[in-house]
C-alpha cells in the first residue's frame, strides 16, 4: 500500500520543491522517494513511486494532481467517440521515466535483497477517473456510462487492459519482482455487474501477465467481500484484504486459495499507538490456518499518521513472527 506520501517529512520536503507529476516523471526523484520508507523502516519490500493515473497521459488524457484536491482530468471520457480517440502507446514511450526509476531502485535494493513491487490501476478503477474526471466514490457517472453505452465501455476496458499488460511486462523487465493491481473502486459494483463489466478484464490481465512474467501477482480491491464467490476464481497469488473482514473469514470464503495481504485499518495506524499495537497483535494471532500472510494495511496510509507508529507496528510484527 502507499508507502511514501504526506506522512513522511522527507517526502514533504521533496514535494515542497517539486510538483507531484514532476516527481513521478523524474526518475532520480521517483527513485529517491521510493527508497525513503526503506531507509527509515525495517520493511520487506518497496513499491515504486508513481500513480495509477499517470499512464493515462500517453493515451491522450490531460491530467494534473491539484494541491489539496487530488487528481483531476480536464478532458474526461464522455462518449464512444472519446473512447475511439484514446491511443494505446507503448510503455517505453508512455512511462519510460517509471521504467528508468525501477532500474535505479532495483539496482539499489538488489544487494539488500529487498524486492521492488511494480503496480498498475485496474480498468474499472481507472475508468472511474476517466469518466468522472476526479475521485467520485459513488461512481454514478461511470455507472451511467457503463449501462447506457456498454459498447464504448467495453472498448475502453479492452484498451486499458492492453495498456496494463504491456505496462506490467515492462516493469518486470526493468527490475520489478512482484506486481500489484489496484482496483480501489470495484466495491461500488454488485455481484451481477461485477461478473459482466469487470471480472473478464481483471482475469484476462492476470492470465496474460502470467504468460509473460514469472513473478507473484497481488490483486487488491477493498470493500469487496460480497464479490468473493466470483473473485476467488482469479488466478492471482495474493489477495489484498481490507479491515472490514477478519483474515480467517476472508480466507475461508476464498477457499484458502490465496496468500492474504492486509489488513490493519489505516485510521487505527494513524491513531493512538496502543490501539495500533493491540490490533497488530490480534491480526498476527489470526495467521495460523491461512495459506500465507503478508502483514500490511487494509488500504493506503493516511497523511496524519505519525511515522513512529509505523516503526512500532513493524517492530511488533517482527516480534510476533
Ligand atoms: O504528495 C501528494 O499529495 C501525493 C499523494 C499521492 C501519492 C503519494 C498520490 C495522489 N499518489 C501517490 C502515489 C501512489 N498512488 C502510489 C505509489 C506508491 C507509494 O507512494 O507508496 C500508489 C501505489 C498509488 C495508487 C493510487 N493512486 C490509487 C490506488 C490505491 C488507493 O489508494 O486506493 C489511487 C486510487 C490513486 C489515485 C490518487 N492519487 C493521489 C490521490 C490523492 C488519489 C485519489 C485517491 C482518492 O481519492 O482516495
Amino acid at each position: 500500500m502507499r508507502q511514501a506520501g504526506r506522512y513522511l517529512p522527507e517526502y514533504r520536503e521533496i514535494r515542497a520543491k517539486h510538483k507531484m507529476l514532476e516527481v513521478i516523471r523524474t526518475p532520480e526523484l521517483a527513485a529517491r522517494v521510493t527508497l525513503q520508507p526503506i531507509e527509515r523502516f525495517d520493511l520487506d519490500a518497496a513499491i515504486i513511486f508513481a500513480d495509477i493515473l499517470n499512464p493515462l497521459i500517453g493515451m491522450g488524457i490531460e491530467l494534473d494532481f491539484v494541491e489539496g484536491d487530488g487528481p483531476k482530468i480536464f478532458n474526461p471520457v464522455k462518449s464512444a467517440a472519446d473512447v475511439d480517440r484514446l491511443r494505446v502507446p507503448t510503455p517505453e514511450e508512455n512511462v519510460g521515466y517509471t521504467l528508468q526509476a525501477i532500474k535505479i531502485v532495483a539496482a539499489e535494493l538488489k544487494p539488500k535483497n529487498i524486492p521492488l513491487i511494480g503496480f498498475s490501476g485496474a480498468p474499472f478503477t481507472l475508468s472511474s477517473y476517466l469518466v468522472d474526471g476526479k475521485t467520485n466514490q459513488n461512481l454514478d457517472g461511470l455507472k451511467r456510462f457503463m449501462f447506457s453505452e456498454p459498447r464504448a465501455f467495453f472498448s475502453l476496458q479492452e484498451k486499458l487492459s492492453e495498456l496494463i499488460v504491456a505496462y506490467f511486462e515492462s516493469q518486470v523487465k526493468a527490475g520489478a519482482s512482484a506486481l500489484q493491481l489496484f482496483d480501489s473502486w470495484l466495491g461500488a459494483l454488485g455481484p451481477v455487474e461485477f461478473e459482466e463489466f469487470a471480472f473478464p478484464y481483471i482475469n484476462k490481465i492476470i492470465v496474460e501477465t502470467k504468460k509473460r512474467c514469472d513473478v507473484p501477482f497481488i490483486y487488491f480491491a477493498p470493500n469487496t467481500a460480497g464479490l468473493y464467490p466470483k473473485l476467488k476464481e482469479l488466478p492471482a497469488d495474493v489477495m489484498g484484504v481490507d479491515w472490514r473482514i477478519r483474515l480467517p473469514d476472508a480466507s475461508q470464503r476464498l477457499d484458502n486459495k490465496f496468500v492474504l495481504q492486509g489488513n490493519l485499518d489505516p485510521s487505527i495506524m494513524a491513531g493512538p499507538v496502543e490501539r495500533a499495537l493491540s490490533e497488530t497483535k490480534r491480526i498476527m494471532l489470526e495467521r495460523p490456518g491461512l495459506k500465507g500472510h503478508i502483514f500490511n494495511l487494509g488500504h493506503g496510509i493516511v497523511p496524519h499518521t505519525p511515522p513512529d507508529n509505523l516503526a512500532k507496528v513493524i517492530a511488533q510484527v517482527r516480534q510476533a513472527q
